[in-house]
């Protein structure tokens, strides 16, 4: 069994001691932090919510994986976060209204951080009002919004009419990802721009305060 396989076994069983350690491991052993991601956390974490579809898996099994992924990217975070990144500007973040899923939002922002944005996470379920609020006190450049439910999806285009009601909605690009949507979602939804990873997400913030 590779260090791969062992951290893909470690995030799938919910090994959340084991998990951190063996990111450890695979670090030492020349892995890149977005090889460890990309080809042992996240498929495990598809795999995980494979198994929960199939009725292998129930919610505490998820969660469980999911404290396991969060425990092993927290060893990659400082790595993700990078040096002295020229700052390029502020970002508000969360998962919205509904949804808790907080892994992958989680990863966006510190890829976000890494890449020098200011980023200010408002966590998970949050109201459209409350963003509202916080582009009033932060003023930031872009607004990057997750939902990982089909249902809760819809909650994006309910946050954009609200920042359009409140009249600040050319004050700010908004950003949309998680794995419901798509580019032709995210247009009907009326976001600036969508992103179907935590790298791209990165790209395209870019592209749109530049
Ligand atoms: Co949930 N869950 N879950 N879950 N869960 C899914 C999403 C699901 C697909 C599982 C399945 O059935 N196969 C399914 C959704 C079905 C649907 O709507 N079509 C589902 C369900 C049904 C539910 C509940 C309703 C279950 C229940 O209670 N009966 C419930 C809902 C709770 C709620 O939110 N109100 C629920 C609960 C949970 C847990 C709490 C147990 C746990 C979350 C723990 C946590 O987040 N702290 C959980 C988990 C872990 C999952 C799966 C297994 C894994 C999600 C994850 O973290 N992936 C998931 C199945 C799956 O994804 N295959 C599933 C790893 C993460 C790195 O990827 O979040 O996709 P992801 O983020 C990616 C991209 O999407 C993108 O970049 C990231 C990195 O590359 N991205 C962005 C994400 N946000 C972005 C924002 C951007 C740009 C890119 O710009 C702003």
């Amino acid at each position: 069994m590779t260090i791969l396989d062992e951290i893909h076994e470690a995030v799938l069983l919910g090994d959340f001691d084991v998990a951190p350690e063996l990111t450890r491991a695979g670090l030492d052993a020349g892995f890149s932090p977005q090889q460890l991601i990309d080809d042992a956390m996240i498929p495990a974490m598809a795999k995980a919510g494979q198994h929960f579809e199939d009725e292998v898996y129930f919610v505490p099994e998820l969660l469980c994986s999911g404290r396991a992924i969060k425990a092993a990217l927290a060893v990659l975070h400082p790595l993700l976060k990078g040096g002295e990144a020229e700052h390029v500007g502020t970002v508000v973040v969360c998962t919205v209204e509904g949804d808790l899923h907080d892994i992958g939002k989680g990863l966006v922002a510190v890829m976000l951080e890494g890449a020098g944005f200011d980023v200010i996470d408002l966590g998970t379920d949050v109201a459209p009002s409350t963003i509202v609020a916080a582009i009033e006190e932060h003023e930031p450049e872009l607004v990057a919004l997750s939902a990982l439910l089909t249902t809760t999806m819809l909650a994006m285009p309910r946050t954009i009419d609200a920042i359009e009601a409140a009249g600040i909605r050319d004050q700010v690009q908004i950003l949309v990802g998680g794995a419901p949507l798509n580019e032709s979602r995210a247009k009907e939804f009326g976001a600036d721009g969508y992103a179907d990873n935590a790298n791209a997400a990165v790209r395209t913030a870019l592209e749109l305060v530049r």
